[in-house]
């Protein structure tokens, strides 16, 4: 049996190919790159390459401006019929880019206000702009949190650029991780329906994400992406031999997390200028050489 509850939820993601896996059979998204600055330093980034927190290391998206982006998602909307949801996700953090990012929103919300937008953040700024996500309607959200302790945090994170100043270590570690749960918090209440992204760090933070889990849970996380690291060349990881998770980690801490929340189970690792059914990468058709000379 259903509850009322539950059946609102289903409606509310049954067109977000991340949100529900049945959905990802039929429903495409596409990124905008409009956000290139980032405000932390993750160990597992090396800044030639797309933001980590939701593409694989490697890729390199080309940057719109938010006028080009919302060009871009008319001329791929009218292409792909099955688009649902716009996402921006990088190249760096969107809210280290806030003007950026919210331009391209509401320029999507008033020439194509039938597709859903999507945010996916390292969460340090988000208190401060959870109204304007509430306001723009922005249904979607992902933060990526990889610790909830921030002995933890500190061996994740370099440093972080926050309100004028430059924190390390510890510090760094601790204000991130409580400005992630707070915006978490705050949109949960807001009734956004919110993701958080984790990056599994073998000997990292494998054996603490069964508390993050459960730390996201309690301020009302609908689903849980465990998302294994990938070493990228030149980062602070790849210098200290951290490894690759393997397929049965994965599995096993997965496992955990599905004690507390919904476990996703189908991310791709998109890139910041994806297009598509999720596994499938049409970005080189809709570059913006191509994409401007579109009617
Ligand atoms: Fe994009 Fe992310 Fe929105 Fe999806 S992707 S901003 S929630 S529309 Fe999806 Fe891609 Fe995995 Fe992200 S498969 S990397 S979870
Ligand atoms: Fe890199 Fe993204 Fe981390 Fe910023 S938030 S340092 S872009 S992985």
């Amino acid at each position: 049996s259903c509850t009322a509850k539950e059946q609102e939820m289903e409606e509310r993601i049954a067109r977000h190919p991340c949100f529900s896996e049945e959905a990802h059979h039929y429903f495409a998204r596409m990124h905008v790159a409009v956000a290139p600055a980032c405000n932390i330093q993750c160990n597992y980034c090396n800044r030639k390459f797309d933001c980590v927190n939701e593409s694989r290391p490697g890729v390199v998206s080309e940057v719109l401006k938010p006028e080009e982006a919302v060009q871009k998602v008319l001329v791929v909307a009218g292409e792909i019929l099955q688009m649902s949801v716009v996402g921006i996700a990088g190249p760096g953090d969107p809210l280290a880019n806030p003007q950026k990012t919210f331009a391209t929103f509401k320029g999507v919300a008033e020439n194509a206000p039938d597709l859903k937008l999507c945010l996916s953040t390292n969460g340090l700024r988000l208190p401060e702009f959870v109204e304007q996500i509430a306001a723009l309607e922005i249904d979607h959200v992902t933060i990526t949190i990889n610790a909830v302790n921030p002995a933890i945090g500190s061996r994740i994170y370099s440093w972080i650029f926050h309100q004028g100043k430059k924190y390390s270590g510890r510090k760094a570690a601790e204000i991130l991780i409580s400005q992630q749960l707070k915006g978490l918090e705050y949109l949960t209440k807001k009734g956004i329906l919110v993701k958080v992204n984790s990056v599994l760090i073998p000997g990292v933070n494998d054996r603490h994400l069964e508390e993050v889990a459960a730390a996201v849970r309690q301020r009302g996380a609908f689903m849980h992406n465990i998302m294994p690291l990938i070493v990228a060349p030149d980062t602070e990881f790849s210098r200290n031999g951290v490894r690759n998770p393997t397929s049965e980690e994965i599995e096993v801490i997965r496992q955990k997390s599905s004690a507390s929340l919904k476990v996703m189970k189908h991310c791709r690792q998109c890139r910041a200028d994806a297009v598509g059914l999720l596994g499938e990468d049409r970005s080189a058709e809709f570059t913006k050489d191509k994409v401007m000379k579109m009617p």
